[in-house]
């Protein structure tokens, strides 16, 4: 699975051009993207990143990969990501990892994003992952509640879990906020659900991605697919 993992970012690597302001992604697939870059950085490639979480930041210091902020800058060129589902229209679900308001944050920023996949996150419909949904603390019962309406409207419904680190101690993101998985199984209609979730004022961020992904590159035993 990690030599696949590894495929899917090498095949990114190829849309990186000298000059490019790029967002790097969080989890294990985009970590091999930031290790490739590294290596092209060392080979001499001038490019300029934006991490998306703290551990991406970390791993791309060590790899000298030079970086900057969207304060300094206003646009992205392209983002390279991982995802926890694919479907169809190249809508997402993210946050497994834990970063997805960052990652979100950067996608938005960006002119193009490529995630980069094994095979076993495409699916018919968005949802047997559990949807990470980030929330502030405060009136969390009251945002559950909201989330619950927005979840009826959507079509959709199941236990909400406050995700818990290795620890055993509540998830903290990057943020300081708290993410909710919700595990709701097959999610008809992920953009209508998007807006329902949007408005609500606890809901920091959620995972799904709709509209922000341009290129999907699948890596499985049968080879590469790439899908736009
Ligand atoms: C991040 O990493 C996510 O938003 C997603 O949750 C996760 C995918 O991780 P991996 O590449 O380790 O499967 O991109």
């Amino acid at each position: 699975m990690d030599a696949l993992k590894r495929q899917a970012a090498a095949k990114a690597l190829e849309h990186v051009r000298d000059g490019m302001q790029l967002g790097l992604g969080t989890g294990s697939t985009a970590k091999h993207f930031v290790d490739l870059l590294g290596e092209k950085v060392a080979a001499g490639m001038k490019v300029v990143g934006v991490p998306t979480s703290e551990a991406t930041r970390i791993q791309a210091e060590q790899c000298r990969i030079p970086l900057t902020t969207l304060d300094v800058i206003d646009r992205l060129d392209l983002t390279v990501d991982g995802a926890d589902e694919v479907d169809g229209a190249l809508n997402l679900i993210k946050g497994g990892g834990g970063a997805l308001l960052r990652e979100k944050i950067v996608a938005a920023a960006s002119d193009r994003m490529i995630v980069i996949a094994d095979e076993t996150k495409w699916v018919d419909a968005l949802g047997r992952f559990p949807l990470p949904v980030e929330v502030i603390p405060f009136g969390l019962a009251a945002t559950q509640r909201m989330m619950a309406k927005a979840f009826a409207e959507g079509g959709v419904s199941g236990q909400m879990v406050i995700r818990k680190g290795k620890d055993g101690h509540v998830f903290v993101t990057d943020g300081g906020h708290w993410i909710i998985d919700a595990h709701l199984g097959r999610i008809a209609d992920a953009p209508r659900l998007a807006g329902l979730l949007n408005p609500i004022p606890g809901v920091v961020e959620h995972g799904l991605f709709i509209g922000l992904a341009t290129t999907t590159v699948l890596a499985g035993a049968q080879g590469i697919r790439v899908i736009e």
